[in-house]
């Protein structure tokens, strides 16, 4: 497990020898370590159908993953040989909202393609 917030302990210069308590004592200073944590991720996938025409898949890649016309192709042909494909990896709100637009967008052109998200 990472991303844990540790507090530690440090050191200062001990007192001198000569110090009243025979120069045993030192300060002790508490410190939080500052620590970013990362999102879990989010895996976007794509499936393959009999029906959703190749043409359409490659135009849902360019538009709502910015894939070039080539990356598109290359993916829709993973899917369609597959049967599935990840096509992004993304925080949860984001992968939702991809696989909101992207089912929303083939129902409304009467396409039964499929979008899911997991957990990476
Ligand atoms: N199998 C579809 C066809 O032959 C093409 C296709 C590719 C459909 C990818 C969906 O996610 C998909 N027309």
């Amino acid at each position: 497990m990472t991303g844990q917030t540790f507090i530690f302990a440090t050191r200062l210069a001990s007192n001198s020898p000569d110090a009243p308590g025979g120069g045993s004592q030192s300060d002790v200073v508490l410190e939080t370590k500052p620590k970013t944590k990362r999102p879990p991720l989010y895996k976007v996938m794509l499936l393959n159908d009999d029906y959703t025409p190749m043409e359409f898949v490659v135009h849902v890649l360019e538009r709502f993953f910015g894939m070039t016309h080539a990356q598109a192709f290359e993916i829709m042909l993973t899917v369609h040989k597959k049967g599935l494909a990840v096509v992004g990896v993304f925080t949860h709100e984001i992968a939702e909202t991809k696989v909101a637009q992207v089912m929303d967008f083939a129902r409304r052109h009467q396409h039964p393609l499929q979008c899911t998200m997991e957990k990476e």
